[in-house]
């Protein structure tokens, strides 16, 4: 609730305020049908409105206690009308321990009480869903579309920068490590992904951008929020990235450096896999494949290798010639490497485990496969974000590849 308050203030209390209204329209209602209409056994209305005030304190206490009003703004029908069946169910218990403490159960209608909640149940979930509505529609619309962006502090400003491009404006941040940052080029960083979750309801962000963070990354709680409010995952990818392994070098030269990775820390994806190459000859070369899914990241702790990366349409080579330097390859990339010392040492770590099947080892076909994803892969392009994406179903295989 505390998250709900800090970035809507307004339209959180507008929905506290129609949930009172609904309740109080709901006693009305009931008291007025079995008070007036039926053989009520002496139950008077003045008896009856104690209750009234008891069951609005409980209301405001349980949309408190149980946020009952989370991501209100976005959530569908079904979760409306889950959260208006514990709301209510929460509610009518608490009522009756009041009741049954204060030994007043007695004095009150307890038919009206209950068809009290069961009006409140169906004026909560209806008035939820034209009140998101007309909030939606008194909406500004902003000239450009406004996102979320999730990325790793290491690609935050290529990321702003992909979204610049795509005319979309950051609006907050969210880092896959919380890193403590407030802001970034003047855009606020949010600290939890709870806190993202909120962001993009009430802020009533259009799109959520990843970049340079491979989807298992997301926890599942933001996934199942985006799901629940019906926004899908649009992932802006690049193909590789040359990163700087940390690296401590000892005082005394004789006694070498040591270099390290930390995985959620540096690794901007799940490791599943770690495998090494060792004992190739030198000018031997290997690879000679692309892959379907696999994120991996190469370093060389002893020697020289060249890796030739192939994009389909223009061939790169990064040589790996120190332990602190190291090679995020996303997916989609022809990729062959060529030993220049022998006996130099291929290390990776990949984001899947070995799967045959998500190899291409043959270049028309990765040629084929590429130039299906290759209008994804030009971030000017409209087309670039995928925007069919389930959330429950990000796929590389709708990922930009260039
Ligand atoms: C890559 C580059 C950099 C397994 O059984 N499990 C494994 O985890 C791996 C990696 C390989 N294998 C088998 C498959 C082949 O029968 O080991 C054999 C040699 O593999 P491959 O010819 O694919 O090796 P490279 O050096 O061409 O490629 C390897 C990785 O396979 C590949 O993912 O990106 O290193």
């Amino acid at each position: 609730m505390r998250i709900e308050l800090r970035y809507g203030k307004a339209k959180y209390i507008s929905f506290i305020i129609l949930d009172v209204l609904c309740l109080l329209l709901a006693n009305v209602l009931a008291s007025w049908l079995y008070l007036n209409h039926t053989e009520t056994g002496g139950y008077t209305y003045t008896q009856y409105s104690p209750v009234v005030l008891i069951m609005v304190v409980i209301d405001i206490l349980v949309t408190a206690l149980l946020n009952t009003l989370c991501r209100v703004l976005r959530r569908g029908t079904q979760r409306e009308i889950k959260e208006g069946i514990k709301h209510i169910s929460v509610s009518f218990v608490l009522l009756a321990v009041v009741l049954f403490f204060l030994r007043a159960g007695a004095a009150y209608s307890r038919v009206t009480v209950f068809l009290a909640y069961t009006f409140y149940f169906l004026f909560f979930v209806g008035s939820h869903i034209v009140w998101k509505r007309v909030l939606q529609s008194l909406r500004k619309r902003p000239e450009r579309k406004t996102a979320i962006l999730m990325t790793t502090d290491r690609f935050v400003d290529e990321g702003i920068d992909q979204l610049e491009k795509l005319h979309i404006d950051v609006k907050n941040i969210w880092l896959l490590k919380n890193l403590d940052i407030k802001t970034i080029k003047d855009i606020d960083v949010v600290g939890t992904y709870e806190e993202a979750a909120s962001v993009i309801c009430w802020k009533m962000l259009d799109k959520v951008y990843i970049y340079g963070l491979d989807h298992h990354m997301v926890p599942g709680y933001l996934l199942k929020a985006c799901r629940e409010m019906r926004l899908k995952f649009n992932l802006v990818d690049f193909n590789y990235r040359i990163i700087e392994i940390k690296t401590i070098e000892n005082k005394d030269p004789a006694m070498g450096a040591l270099s390290f990775l930390e995985g959620k820390r540096d690794i901007p994806f799940p490791i599943r896999r770690v495998y090494w190459i060792t004992k190739t000859e030198a000018e031997r070369r290997r690879g000679f494949h692309a892959h379907k899914l696999n994120c991996q990241l190469l370093f060389c702790p002893y020697g020289v290798i060249d890796i030739i990366l192939d994009d389909g349409q223009k061939r790169t080579t990064v040589t790996l010639d120190r332990p602190g330097k190291g090679l995020l390859l996303m997916p989609g990339l022809w990729r062959e490497m060529v030993w220049k010392q022998s006996d130099s040492v291929l290390c990776v770590l990949a984001s899947e485990y070995y799967e045959a099947k998500e190899y291409i080892r043959d270049y028309d076909e990765f040629i084929e496969y590429n130039s299906r994803y290759r209008d994804l892969a030009d971030p000017l392009k409209e087309s670039a974000a995928p925007e069919t994406v389930p959330a429950e179903s990000v796929s590389r295989e709708t990922v930009s590849v260039s």
